[in-house]
C-alpha cells in the first residue's frame, strides 16, 4: 500500500517545511509514504524548501488556482502509483499526525473518501466570517445531497485510488464542494472523521473576502448540482410554472364557461398561457439536459477505463 500526501501550496515558505516534517514516517497498513507538493507559481522559496525536505515538487509556471493544482496533484499522485491519496494544506492548519485516522476507513474498506471534519474536532481559531461561511456551505451541500456532512470545505481528506480515478474537477478555484457532489453522484462511500484545526499563521491565500468566496463557491456548487441532477431542478421549476399557469387560467376558464366570454380576464389569460408554455419548455430543457448528462457519464466511463489502462 502506497500513500501519497499531496500539498497544493501558494507562497507558503513559512510553513511548508513544518507541514512536511509533521507527516508521519510510518502508518499501520501503509508500506510507503511519499509527499508531493504542487507549487502553484509561488514567488517565494516554497519549492526550494519542499525539495530540501525530501518532497517531490511539481510546479505550475504561473498561479492557476487551488482546484487546478489539486486536480494536477491527484493525477500526478496516481502516476506515482498511489493506492491512497491524502490531500492537506500547506499552511500548517491541519495536524498531519492525524493522517492515520484519515486513511483508516479506506484501509478497512469502509470508505472511498474520508473528510477531516473540523467541526467535529477542535478548532483553535477560525475567523467569524469563515466559520459561518463554512457552516452555510456545508448546509447547502447537505441539503442538496442528503449526506450528513458537517464540513464540506475541509482541505484535509483521503481518497482511495478508485475514488481518485473517478473524480473530474472543472472549477479552477475551489475543489472542496465539487468533489463531494461528484462523489455523491457516483455513489462513492464518504465518511467523516474529526480533525483539529490550528490558527492560520499569515494571511489566507484563498479567501481574500468571504463574500467573493461565497459567490464563487456558490456558483460552483449550483453548476455542479445542475450538471449531475438536471432533471430534478428543471422538472421542479417547470412544475411550479405550470401550476401557477393553471391557477391563473382557472379564473379565466370558469368565467369563460359561465359567460362565454373572457371579458376582464384577458391579462390573466395571457399570463396563464405564458406560464404554461414556459413551464412545459423548462421541463423539456430538463429532459435535454438529462440526455446531455447521460452522454457525459458515458465519456466519464471511457475516461475511467483509460486511466485504469494507463495505471495498470
Ligand atoms: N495551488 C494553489 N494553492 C493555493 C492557492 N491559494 C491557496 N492555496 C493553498 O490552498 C491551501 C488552503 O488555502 P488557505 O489560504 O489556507 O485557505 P483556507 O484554509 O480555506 O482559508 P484560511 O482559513 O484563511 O486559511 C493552502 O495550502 C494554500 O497554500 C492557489 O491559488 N493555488
Ligand atoms: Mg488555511
Amino acid at each position: 500500500m502506497k500513500l501519497v500526501v499531496t500539498i497544493p501550496a501558494y507562497n507558503e515558505e513559512k510553513t511548508i517545511g513544518k507541514v512536511i516534517d509533521e507527516v508521519p514516517k510510518k502508518i499501520p497498513g501503509i508500506d510507503k509514504i511519499e509527499i508531493l507538493v504542487i507549487d502553484d507559481g509561488s514567488n517565494d522559496s516554497t519549492s526550494k524548501i519542499a525539495k530540501s525536505k525530501g518532497a517531490k515538487v511539481i510546479r505550475n509556471p504561473k498561479n492557476k488556482g487551488l482546484a487546478f493544482s489539486f486536480a494536477r496533484g491527484i493525477e500526478e499522485a496516481l502516476d506515482m502509483g498511489a493506492d491512497i491519496i491524502v490531500n492537506t494544506d500547506a499552511d500548517f492548519q491541519y495536524n498531519q499526525t492525524q493522517i492515520p485516522s484519515l486513511v483508516k476507513p479506506i484501509l478497512e474498506g469502509d470508505a472511498d473518501i474520508v473528510l477531516g471534519s473540523r467541526f467535529k474536532g477542535r478548532i483553535e481559531e477560525m475567523p467569524f466570517g469563515n466559520y459561518w461561511g463554512n457552516k452555510a456551505m456545508s448546509f447547502l451541500v447537505r441539503t442538496l445531497t442528503g449526506l450528513p456532512i458537517s464540513d464540506a470545505q475541509t482541505g484535509f481528506r483521503a481518497f482511495s485510488k478508485n475514488a481518485a480515478m473517478k473524480i473530474n474537477i472543472f472549477s479552477d478555484y475551489t475543489y472542496t464542494q465539487e468533489t463531494i457532489l461528484e462523489a455523491w453522484e457516483k455513489k462513492l462511500a464518504i465518511k467523516e472523521v474529526p480533525v483539529d484545526f490550528r490558527k492560520r499563521e499569515g494571511k489566507s491565500r484563498l479567501i481574500s473576502n468571504v463574500f467573493v468566496y461565497a459567490r464563487r463557491a456558490g456558483f460552483t456548487v449550483i453548476e455542479t448540482y445542475l450538471s449531475y441532477k438536471p432533471l430534478n431542478f428543471f422538472l421542479a421549476a417547470g412544475t411550479i410554472m405550470v401550476i401557477a399557469g393553471f391557477m391563473f387560467g382557472y379564473r379565466v376558464l370558469s368565467h369563460f364557461f359561465a359567460t362565454g366570454e373572457v371579458g376582464p380576464y384577458i391579462p390573466s389569460a395571457i399570463l396563464a398561457s405564458m406560464l404554461f408554455i414556459l413551464g412545459v419548455q423548462v421541463m423539456v430543457i430538463g429532459f435535454i439536459a438529462k440526455l446531455i448528462q447521460r452522454n457525459r457519464l458515458m465519456h466519464e466511463r471511457v475516461l475511467y477505463e483509460t486511466k485504469k489502462a494507463r495505471l495498470s
